[in-house]
């Protein structure tokens, strides 16, 4: 038995702002980023598929719904107030991703 190893990311902070960059392409890679609760936060899109799969990046739990697009950075911002885990997605909700917020 194989366990799938995890891919996490970890934010890291600069000028009060933690950054964690994720290549999107057939996935999103990170798909656990490590973030500290209460400080700014900007999670960097490197979308690397037309994919139309990827057009769009959810975060329910922040109320964002964003257009990716394509091989261009795109930032979304937001800052997390509260411990645990919170789950993005594709906007089909096909691929998923979670936020880790120590
Ligand atoms: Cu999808």
């Amino acid at each position: 038995m194989f366990f799938k190893k995890k891919n996490v990311g970890k934010a890291v902070i600069k000028d009060g702002v933690q950054e964690v960059r994720v290549t999107v392409d057939g996935g999103y890679k990170p798909d656990r980023l490590e973030l500290s609760v209460g400080v700014p936060t900007k999670i960097i899109f490197d979308r690397q598929t037309d994919s139309a799969c990827f057009d769009q990046v959810v975060f329910p739990d922040f109320d964002i719904k964003a257009d990716l697009p394509v091989h261009e950075d795109f930032a979304i911002e937001l800052t997390p107030r509260e411990k645990g885990e919170f789950g993005f997605s594709c906007g089909m909700d096909m691929y998923h991703g979670t936020l880790v917020v120590k």
